[in-house]
């Protein structure tokens, strides 16, 4: 049986932390004669990888990352969870941090996956800013992500950083401050902002026609619904799964939230 794995690789001077998650052997609980024979199998047969990203301010331990995690092995799935800049154990200050650099990173994390021998197909999931981050890369790596999963994607930062408002606070346009305050005690520099706004959603969007999966919480107070409802009327193969009165983490039904992504999974499986 393969074992999870721990490590770091090298992206632009900074290390990325990974964790790496197989399928459970299904013989695990049992003792008996059929272990060995499952064992060889899982050694030579091919299984899909979703690669997997937290979002702002967030990590790969956070419940809903995990709760993800746990399903896709479920479902058969190999999963990678990365940290990006600033993040988690990666590298980098995340007061440095900008969607350029984890564009960069994810880059990354994909062609690390791609050289996995096990993996057959490759599929993205994120949270929020690790969903906008999903949408980016599922444009730029059209041709190797089978499907993407952006959750709750914070698909809006581009436009509200170009019409002067950030983590709900706004700010003049031709002056852009220094310094903004993240909250949990991180400050976040006007780079972030200058890249943010450069950054064209719909453009990634209208680049990625493979299979989507949105789910949004209805009661999501930092990204709201609509914007999903928005991105996922723009694109050329979306389902949008919406969690009612749920929260930006799922503090309220995280059971849906897996199940939906369960169902999408089992779907691609068959396809
Ligand atoms: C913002 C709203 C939401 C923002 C970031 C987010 C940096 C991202 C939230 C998340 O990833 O959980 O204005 O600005």
């Amino acid at each position: 049986m393969r074992e999870s794995r721990e490590f770091f690789i090298p992206d632009d001077g900074i290390q990325i932390h990974l964790k790496l998650d197989f399928p459970q052997d299904d013989c695990d609980d049992n003792s008996g004669t059929a272990f060995a024979e499952t064992e060889v199998t899982e050694e030579t047969d091919k299984m899909p990888l979703m690669i997997l990203v937290h979002g702002f301010t967030g990590d790969m331990e956070e419940t809903h990352i995990r709760a993800v995690q746990r399903t896709a092995n479920e479902e058969g799935f190999a999963v990678l969870r990365a940290e990006m800049y600033g993040h988690g154990m990666s590298g980098g200050e995340f007061g440095n941090h900008t969607l350029m650099k984890w564009i960069s990173n994810i880059l990354t994390v994909i062609d690390y996956a791609r050289t996995l021998d096990f993996v057959s197909d490759l599929y993205l999931c994120g949270h929020s800013q690790g969903g906008l981050l999903t949408m980016l890369a599922g444009a730029m790596e059209r041709d190797r992500l089978k499907a993407i999963l952006p959750l709750s994607p914070a698909s809006m930062i581009p436009e509200i950083a170009r019409k002067g408002e950030i983590l709900g606070v706004p700010f003049d346009l031709d002056h852009i401050p220094a310094e903004l305050d993240a909250g949990k005690s991180l400050t976040l520099r006007e780079n972030y902002i200058r890249v943010a706004q450069l950054i064209d959603v719909d453009l990634a969007i209208a680049r990625y026609n493979g299979p989507v999966l949105i789910v949004h919480g209805t009661g999501d107070e930092s990204v709201p619904y609509h914007y999903s409802e928005e991105a996922a009327a723009k694109y050329a193969n979306a389902k949008l799964v919406p969690i009612p009165g749920d929260t930006h983490c799922y503090d309220l039904h995280l059971d849906q939230v897996t199940e939906a992504v369960r169902a999408f999974l089992q779907e691609m499986k068959v396809s």
